[in-house]
């Protein structure tokens, strides 16, 4: 099994998507590990998105993020990495698949209303800066044969 962090931006929650988002991936037969909401720090918003220091969004990206409240989780289920990236859609709004989260929720790129992580090495990284190991659960569900074979 995979883990993958996933953050409902502050746009997702000023408009009040957090229970459909996270129903999107109940539904889906991801399991919630760990959950919390917190409002980021520029410290935080400037570790997180290291990546993309230097580019021209990113003061944007920063101010963004740290303007209001997020709900951050930790998904866990097989592939969920990708599994997650495919049904939050193209960072793009604008160009994300109908039926996708930011499809369905969004147009424009810098409220894109949800981030996922977008390979092991960021997931194992992410989980990391948001989560303490104590905060993340270890259970099973009654109905996972129902969602693996085996
Ligand atoms: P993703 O969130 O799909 O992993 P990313 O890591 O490339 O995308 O970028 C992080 C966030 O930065 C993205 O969710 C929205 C913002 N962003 C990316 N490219 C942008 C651009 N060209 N203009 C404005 N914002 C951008
Ligand atoms: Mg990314």
């Amino acid at each position: 099994m995979e883990r993958t962090f996933v953050m409902v931006k502050p746009d997702g929650v000023q408009r009040q998507l957090v229970g459909e988002i996270i129903r999107t991936f109940e539904r889906r037969g991801l399991k919630i590990v760990g959950l919390k909401m917190l409002r980021i720090t520029k410290e935080l918003a400037s570790r997180h998105y290291a990546e993309h220091q230097g580019k021209p969004f990113f003061s944007g990206l920063v101010e963004y993020i740290t303007s209001a409240p997020v709900v951050a989780m930790v998904l866990e289920g097989r592939n969920c990495i990708s599994l997650v990236r495919q049904m939050m859609g193209a960072t793009d709004p604008a160009k994300a698949a109908p039926g996708t989260i930011r499809g369905s929720f969004g147009i424009d790129i810098g409220r894109n209303v949800i981030h996922g992580s977008d390979s092991p090495e960021s997931a194992a990284r992410e989980i990391s800066l948001f989560f303490d190991e104590s905060e993340l659960l270890d259970y099973g569900l009654s109905l996972e044969s129902w969602i693996y074979e085996q």
